[in-house]
């Protein structure tokens, strides 16, 4: 970079009041000097000066009008044992468009995971009851089981972050992409935004360095365009994108009947909810306002809201939003290219964000003092144009592991995966004994290359030439 351009990009910080980030320019060495300017030039300082006008010198917290907010409507999973014309058409015409090779899978791993206390990228992460494999092997052999059903190749898109872009990538390498072909792993990083304290002025965690942290999951629909992915797509046929977190090692990746309802409906983007497990559990909530469909943050909703119930006493606001939708390739572009007015939202998160103090030390602060911004993916659901929500069992597609410890931790997260495996051995009429909420009393792992559902594991069962001593512990 030209002193010149370097000069120039110098005023227009301290144009728009931010001078204070080139404030130990002097004493910086040439690769520091790099860094800083690098890491200035991809801040646009208009977007972030927006952010500071509408989210953090705001007087009051302005409060949301949820006057007329009412549930979205869903469809219900059909009642236990009964066929359903519109789930089995569902199902068809998402095999049809997995057989034609329509469907990308796509995990959003820029996360910090700072709440699990794990170091490492989350997706390597050990999750499953006696092998220990990954969340991110878990998944890889989920991609491949479907491979094998549709004929065809899923490609994988996988979001990570600066911080954990690199150690991801060996990850993948180390372990042979878990049995992908390293043609169909695509991974790209998601933007970054600036940290500024509660004047609005971005924080410095050292002299030479930026406070940048990932944009939110949100940010994935212009990292997606940016990357060239969705062009990749394009080129590859995929116009069906199924995205997934990566801390859910129940999710089904590929799910055809999810994937049929998406495309039966000509939808841009589509999601699955579970019914809340109580009325303050920390899920978004599925609801329409102004006409729109839209997901309200479980930290936006009021609590009278969240446990308000029918007539009848069930709860009024009961779709939980689990985090895993269809995303139609061209509403991506639409968004994420900024092309045309559709723009997600910034959110604002206080944190505590370690800061250069004036003797140049760094300081770790024990409260918050500044601000984060973070996009949500759910935020694209009022452009979206005929919306699915469906209905999904939560014991066959979300178990997160969030926290180290208590609900939605590692254990949790097991004990729900062996639950599932336990289900599918009752099913295929095998002797296996459950506690009262259904936890086997042996441990039990299963490869998605054995089984994804009751069907396909009975299918594998019936073909072992060697049965497992069902007394001890099983994995297959
Ligand atoms: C999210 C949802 C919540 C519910 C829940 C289900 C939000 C704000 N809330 O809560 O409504 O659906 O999930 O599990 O989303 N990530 C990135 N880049 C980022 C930030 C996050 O890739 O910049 C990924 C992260 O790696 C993880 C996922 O997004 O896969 C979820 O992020 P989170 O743990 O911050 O979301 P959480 O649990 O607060």
């Amino acid at each position: 970079m030209t002193a010149d351009i370097t000069r120039t990009l110098i005023q227009s910080f301290e144009q728009a009041g931010q001078g204070q980030v080139f404030h130990h320019w002097d004493s910086l060495s040439q690769a520091e000097k790099t860094n800083l300017v690098e890491q200035a030039s991809s801040i646009d300082l208009a977007e972030l000066t927006y952010l500071v006008e509408t989210l953090v010198k705001v007087e009051v917290d302005e409060e949301h009008d949820f006057s007329s907010l009412e549930p979205a409507p869903y469809k219900a999973l059909p009642s236990m044992g009964n066929q359903d014309p519109e789930w089995e058409q569902a199902l068809k015409a998402g095999e049809e468009a997995l057989r034609a090779g329509r469907v990308a899978a796509f995990v959003v791993a820029g996360g910090q995971g700072t709440r699990l206390g794990f170091n490492g990228p989350k997706g390597t992460f050990p999750v499953t009851p006696i092998k220990g494999k990954t969340l991110f092997a878990v998944f890889a052999e989920k991609i491949i089981a479907a491979q094998r059903t549709y004929g065809c190749t899923i490609p994988w898109f996988i979001m990570t972050s600066k911080i954990n872009h690199d150690a991801t990538v060996s990850a993948f390498q180390e372990n042979h992409f878990f049995g992908l072909d390293s043609d169909q792993v695509m991974f790209f990083s998601q933007g970054l935004m600036p940290a500024v304290d509660f004047q609005g002025k971005i924080i410095l965690s050292s002299p030479s360095e930026i406070a940048m942290s990932p944009d939110g999951h949100g940010g994935s629909l212009r990292a997606l365009f940016r990357s060239g992915a969705t062009e990749k797509m394009k080129e590859l046929g995929i116009d069906i994108i199924s995205y997934f977190q990566v801390d859910n090692p129940l999710v089904r990746c590929i799910d055809p009947t999810f994937i049929g309802f998406h495309a039966l409906a000509g939808s841009d983007m589509s999601s699955k909810m579970v019914k809340k497990a109580y009325p303050l559990e920390k899920v978004g909530h599925f609801c329409v306002q102004n006409e729109k469909h839209c997901v309200i943050e479980y930290s936006d909703m009021p609590d009278d809201l969240c446990e308000q119930a029918d007539s009848d006493g069930a709860l009024r606001f009961i779709a939980g939003s689990i985090a895993i939708h269809i995303l139609d390739r061209d509403f991506v572009e639409k968004l994420g290219s900024g092309a045309s007015d559709a723009k997600l939202p910034f959110h604002r998160a206080n944190k505590k964000i370690p800061y250069v103090a004036a003797d140049e030390t760094i300081e770790k602060p024990s409260e918050p003092n500044g601000v984060k911004f973070e996009m949500f993916v759910f935020d694209a659901l009022p452009f979206a144009a005929n919306p699915v929500i469906i209905e999904t069992a939560r014991e066959d597609d979300f178990s997160p592991v969030k926290n180290a410890e208590g609900v939605d931790s590692p254990e949790t997260s097991k004990q729900d995966q062996m639950r599932q495996f336990a289900r599918w051995m009752k099913a295929a009429d095998l002797p296996i004994l459950t506690d009262e909420t259904g936890l086997p009393e042996i441990k039990i792992e299963i490869s998605p290359l054995f089984g994804t559902d009751a069907g396909s594991f009975r299918r594998s069962w019936k073909g072992l030439e060697v049965r497992p001593d069902m007394k001890r512990d099983i994995a297959l």
